[in-house]
C-alpha cells in the first residue's frame, strides 16, 4: 500500500464558553485536519490542535510544515510502516511534533482500518474500557467555576476538576482554587495547573497552601527548563507534583525519571510527537514509578479518538484523562462514537480511529485561504 496524497485543512470551530488559560482566552478553536489517501482507496484521518502560546508550534506554521516538508517526504511510502514514517519525518525536519503526530495518526488510522481493528489494537490493545474524565474549570471566577462543576456532577459527566492558576496574582489564584474545593467538598477532586508561572519560592508557598486546602495535584508549577526545582518540590511536598510542559521527548522523560523530578506526568499525543512516542514516554515514566495522566491539547473528535485509544492501552492511568475537547467544542467536522458517561469516556472501538468526515461541516468551517 502507498500514500498517494496528503491534504492539511484548517478549520475554525465554535466553543461552548470562553476558555481562560494562563496563556490565552479561547473564544473559538482551530484544528488542522489531515486527509491521507492511499492507492488502495483507504483514507486515513489525522488531526492537530494547538493551544495558543502553549508550545513552539502554531496551526498555520504546522500546515506549512506538512504541505512543504513532511507530506512530500511521505508520499509513495507504505503508511503501515509507522516507525519508518516517524524516522523519515525526523530526518526531514527537527521538532514539529504536533505535525508529525497528526501524520502518524493518519498512518495509524489506515493501518488499523486495513486490519479491521481499532487503533488501540496496534498499541497492545485495551487494558481499560473507560477513562475517568477531568474537566478544566477555566472561567476565572469562583462562582462560575463552582456552578459549572456542580452542573457536571449532577450530569454525572465529571467529578475530577482542574483550576487554572497560572495567570494573574498567585494569592488570588490559590484562594480561588481552595474556594472551589471547599464549595464542592468530598464529592469532587480538585487539581491545579500553574502552566510554569511560578518561581521556586512562590511555588513552595503556594503548594503548602494548596496542600492544606485539600487540592490533590499541582501541575507544572515552575518553568519547564527548571528540572532541579521540580525535583526539590517533588522531594519536599507530599502533594503530588505533575510535569506537563517540561516533558516532551523521550530524553526529557528519562531525565525526569532518573532524577525523580515529578510524581506524575501529563501525557499528550501531540506534545510527544505521536501515539508511538507517547507510549514510549509512558513506559520510561512508569519504570521510575511516575504515575500517568491523559492530557489534552483540546483536540476535536478525531484527535480525541487517537488519544483515548492510546491511553486505553496503558497498564495504568490513575489520574484519569482530560479529553474534554469534544465537550468544549460546540461543533466538529467529524463523527466519532465517543461516549461520555458515568464520569468517564468510553474510547471508540470501530476500525481505525472510527472517525468519518462530515463533508458539509468541513466545507462550512474550513478557513478560506
Ligand atoms: C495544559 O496545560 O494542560 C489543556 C486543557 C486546558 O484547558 O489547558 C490545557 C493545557
Ligand atoms: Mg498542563
Amino acid at each position: 500500500m502507498k500514500i498517494e496524497s496528503i491534504q492539511a485543512i484548517i478549520v475554525d470551530l465554535p466553543i461552548a464558553r470562553p476558555h481562560k488559560l494562563a496563556m490565552a482566552t479561547l473564544n473559538r478553536h482551530s484544528l488542522l485536519v489531515v486527509r491521507m489517501e492511499t492507492d488502495l482507496g483507504i483514507e486515513g484521518l489525522g488531526e492537530l490542535s494547538v493551544i495558543p502560546h502553549y508550545s513552539e508550534e502554531s496551526i498555520t506554521a504546522a500546515k506549512a510544515v506538512i504541505d512543504d516538508v513532511l507530506a512530500p517526504g511521505l508520499i509513495g511510502q507504505d503508511p503501515r510502516r509507522i516507525e519508518n514514517a516517524l524516522l523519515k519525518m525526523d530526518r526531514l525536519i527537527k521538532g514539529n511534533y504536533y505535525s508529525k503526530a497528526a501524520l502518524e495518526m493518519a498512518c495509524v488510522d489506515i493501518t488499523a482500518k486495513a486490519l479491521g481493528v481499532p487503533a488501540s489494537a496496534l498499541f497492545g490493545g485495551r487494558t481499560q474500557e473507560r477513562l475517568q474524565m477531568l474537566w478544566v474549570l477555566a472561567n476565572g471566577q469562583v462562582d462560575l467555576d463552582v456552578a459549572e462543576a456542580l452542573q457536571k456532577l449532577n450530569q454525572r459527566t465529571h467529578r475530577l476538576f482542574l483550576v487554572k492558576v497560572g495567570s494573574g496574582d498567585v494569592r488570588e489564584n490559590v484562594a480561588r482554587a481552595i474556594a472551589v474545593k471547599a464549595a464542592l467538598g468530598e464529592d469532587a477532586a480538585v487539581r491545579v495547573d500553574a502552566n510554569q508561572a511560578w518561581d521556586e519560592a512562590t511555588a513552595g508557598w503556594a503548594i503548602g497552601e494548596l496542600q492544606a486546602g485539600g487540592i490533590e495535584v499541582v501541575e507544572q508549577p515552575v518553568h519547564r527548563a527548571n528540572v532541579a526545582a521540580m525535583q526539590r518540590l517533588t522531594a519536599t511536598y507530599t502533594l503530588p507534583i505533575m510535569a506537563d510542559e517540561a516533558v516532551v521527548t523521550i530524553e526529557d522523560a528519562l531525565a525526569f525519571s532518573s532524577s525523580h523530578a515529578c510524581d506524575a506526568l501529563s501525557l499528550k499525543v501531540s506534545k510527544h510527537g505521536g501515539m508511538t512516542r507517547t507510549k514510549e514516554v509512558s513506559h520510561i515514566a512508569s519504570a521510575a514509578g511516575i504515575t500517568l495522566f491523559g492530557g489534552t491539547m483540546l483536540e476535536g473528535r478525531i484527535g480525541t479518538s487517537a488519544c483515548a485509544q492510546l491511553f486505553s492501552t496503558l497498564p495504568s492511568l490513575p489520574w484519569g484523562c482530560q479529553l474534554f475537547g469534544p465537550q468544549l467544542l460546540s461543533d466538529d467536522v467529524a463523527r466519532v462514537d465517543l461516549r461520555y458517561e458515568d464520569y468517564a469516556l468510553v474510547p471508540p472501538s470501530d476500525p481505525g480511529l472510527g472517525a468519518e468526515l462530515d463533508l458539509e461541516k468541513l466545507a462550512f468551517y474550513r478557513r478560506s485561504a
